[in-house]
C-alpha cells in the first residue's frame, strides 16, 4: 500500500461500479494481476459493485446476472453463449481491435459478423447492469472490448458519470482509420465523461485522429467532437510496489530465488516473462540472445535466458502460430550453442504464481523486458519492485513499452535492433554496482510515487470533476450524425 494520499475532500465518495471484460473474485486477485488489485482496493474502500463477463460460455444464456457478495462488494457477472465469445471476445476484440491498436494491420481481421457481435454484446451486458446503477455512482469501464459500453448505457438514460481507461495503446490515426467502423466507435466513445490513456503520446495520438478526422476542437484536456465534451488525460498506471517488494521476500519467494540460483552458481540469468503475445517480442527477444552468443564468446556456458510464457487467447490461430514458431526459434538456438550442463535458453509455457514469480524477478540479474508495442507493461515495474535494493539487478527495457515513458533510468534499446539489444544485456552484465544502486533507487522512486493508488484515485477524481462541470454546464448538444 502507498502512503495514503492527500484525500482532496472529506464528503462521501461517491459508490464505484466497475466494468471490465472479466470480473475477478477477490479470492483470485493475486492471478488476476494489477488491475484487478487497484479495482479491488477501491470497491473495498467506497463500497461498489463489480461488472462483467463471468468467463463461462452457456449454449444459451437466459441473459440473467449472477451477483456474488464479498464483503462490501457485489460480484455480478452475465454468461456468454458460444457465438458471443466467438464473435465479441475472440474475433472483434482479439483479432481486429488488439492487433489494430498494436499496429499489425497484417494480423488484422475485419469480418462484419465479429462488429456486430462486439455491438450486440456490449449493448446487452449494458442494459443488463442499467437496472442496477443508483442516482450519484461513478461508473469506470475498462479496455477495449467495452469501447461502446457507455453509449449503450446512454441509450438506457443513464446520467451518471461514466469514464474509460484504455489498457493498450490508442493507435496512430491512419491505422485506426482502417478499420470500417471507425467513425461509429469513434463517436461512441464521446457518450464518455473522461477517456484515461497509459501515455501522453496515447493521448496526442488521440487528439490528432478526433481533430483530423471528425472536426475535433481542443481546449485544455476538453475536446469536442460530434456535438459532446469530454476529457481526455493520460493516467499512466503503476503496482503497489511497496507490497511487490514484501512479497518479494515471502518464504514463498524466498526459496524460488534459491531454487533459481542453486542451479546456476554464478551464471547471469535474464529473465522474461510474458503473456504468450506476438506483441511482446518474444521472437525478437530469443534472436538478440543469439546475437549476444554470436558477439561475446564470454556469454557461452554463464548466460541464461529464462523465458516464462504461458500460452494466452489459445483459441486464436495467431496466438498458436506464435507458440509454434517460439519453440522451433529456442529449439534452433539451443541446438548450436548448448553445452552438456547448459541450455542458453530455457522456455517455460506454463503461468506462475505471483510469489514464484518475485522469487525469480529477484535471482535474476537481468530483467529483459521488450515488447514492440505495450500499452504500459507492469513486467517491468514488478522486476523493479522485487529487486534487492542492495545488489540490484537491471532493467533492459523497450522504448515501445508506455511505461519507458517513466523508467528512463533503465536501458533503453530499440527491440528489432539485435545487436543493441545485445549490446545492453553485455553492458547490463558488467555494470558496477554502484550504478546499478543509482538506477534502481530512482526507478524505485517512481513507482513508489506514481503506485496502483495514485493512478485509480487522480482518475476517479478526474471523473467526478468531469461530472461537476457537466452539471454545470447544462444538457449536451443533440449528438451528430
Ligand atoms: P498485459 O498485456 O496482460 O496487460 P502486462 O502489463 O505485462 O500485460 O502484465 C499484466 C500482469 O500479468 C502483470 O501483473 C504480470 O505479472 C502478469 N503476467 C504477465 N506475464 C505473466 C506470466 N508469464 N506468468 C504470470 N503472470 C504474468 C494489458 C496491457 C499492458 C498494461 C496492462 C495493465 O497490454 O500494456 O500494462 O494491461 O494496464
Amino acid at each position: 500500500m502507498s502512503p495514503a494520499l492527500p484525500r482532496s475532500t472529506t464528503r462521501p465518495r461517491p459508490r464505484l461500479v466497475a466494468v471490465s471484460n472479466r470480473v475477478v473474485h477477490p479470492r483470485g486477485a493475486a492471478r488476476g494481476g494489477g488491475l484487478a488489485v487497484a479495482l479491488l482496493d477501491a470497491l473495498r474502500e467506497r463500497g461498489g459493485l463489480w461488472f462483467g463477463w463471468s468467463g463461462q460460455i452457456a449454449e444459451r444464456p437466459d441473459g440473467r446476472a449472477t451477483e456474488t457478495v464479498a464483503g462490501e462488494i457485489r460480484l455480478v457477472t452475465v454468461d456468454l453463449s458460444s457465438s458471443e465469445h466467438e464473435d465479441y471476445y475472440n474475433g472483434f476484440a482479439n483479432r481486429c481491435l488488439w492487433p489494430l491498436f498494436h499496429l499489425r494491420l497484417d494480423l488484422t481481421t475485419f469480418d462484419p459478423r465479429h462488429y456486430e457481435g462486439y455491438q450486440r454484446v456490449n449493448r446487452r451486458l449494458a442494459y443488463a447492469l442499467h437496472p442496477m446503477l443508483q442516482e450519484g455512482d461513478q461508473v469506470w469501464v475498462h479496455d477495449y472490448h467495452l469501447l461502446p459500453f457507455a453509449e449503450a448505457l446512454r441509450e438506457q438514460r443513464a446520467s451518471q458519470p461514466i469514464g474509460f481507461f484504455l489498457h493498450i495503446p490508442f493507435p496512430v490515426p491512419e491505422m485506426l482509420t482502417a478499420l470500417p467502423h471507425h467513425r461509429e466507435l469513434m463517436r461512441s466513445l464521446f457518450s464518455y465523461d473522461l477517456l484515461g490513456f497509459q501515455t501522453e503520446a496515447d493521448v496526442q495520438r488521440f487528439r490528432d485522429c478526433v481533430c483530423r478526422e471528425f472536426g475535433g476542437q481542443l481546449r485544455g484536456n476538453s475536446i469536442t467532437a460530434f456535438g459532446r465534451t469530454l476529457t481526455a488525460r493520460a493516467f499512466p498506471i503503476g503496482i503497489d510496489a511497496r507490497e511487490f517488494a514484501k512479497v518479494a521476500e515471502s518464504p514463498a519467494a524466498r526459496l524460488e530465488f534459491q531454487r533459481v540460483r542453486e542451479n546456476r552458481k554464478d551464471r547471469t540469468v535474464i529473465v522474461g516473462v510474458d503473456r504468450l503475445d506476438y506483441t511482446k517480442g518474444i521472437p525478437e527477444r530469443f534472436r538478440s540472445m543469439e546475437c549476444l552468443l554470436d558477439r561475446y564468446p564470454d556469454t557461452h556456458g554463464q548466460v541464461e535466458l529464462l523465458q516464462i510464457a504461458p500460452t494466452s487467447r489459445g483459441e486464436v490461430p495467431e496466438y498458436m502460430a506464435i507458440r509454434r514458431e517460439l519453440e522451433q526459434i529456442a529449439g534452433n538456438i539451443n541446438g548450436r550453442y548448448a553445452q552438456l550442463d547448459w541450455e542458453p535458453i530455457r522456455y517455460i509455457n506454463r503461468p506462475l504464481g505471483r510469489r514464484q514469480l518475485a522469487g525469480i524477478y529477484r535471482a535474476s540479474q537481468i530483467g529483459l523486458v521488450t515488447p514492440l508495442r505495450d500499452g504500459m507493461n507492469l513486467v517491468a515495474k514488478e522486476y523493479v519492485a522485487a529487486q534487492n535494493p542492495a545488489d540490484p539487478g537491471v532493467l533492459v527495457l523497450s522504448r515501445f513499452a508506455g511505461s519507458a515513458q517513466q523508467m528512463q533510468a533503465a536501458l533503453i534499446v530499440n527491440p528489432y535492433d539485435n545487436t543493441a539489444v545485445a549490446d545492453a544485456l553485455q553492458t547490463a552484465r558488467y555494470m558496477p554496482l554502484e550504478e546499478r544502486r543509482q538506477r534502481h533507487a530512482e526507478l524505485m522512486r517512481g513507482l513508489l510515487r506514481d503506485d496502483a493508488d495514485a493512478w485509480r484515485e487522480s482518475f476517479l477524481e478526474e471523473l467526478q470533476r468531469c461530472s461537476l462541470q457537466r452539471a454545470e454546464a447544462g444538457p449536451p448538444t443533440a449528438q451528430a450524425a
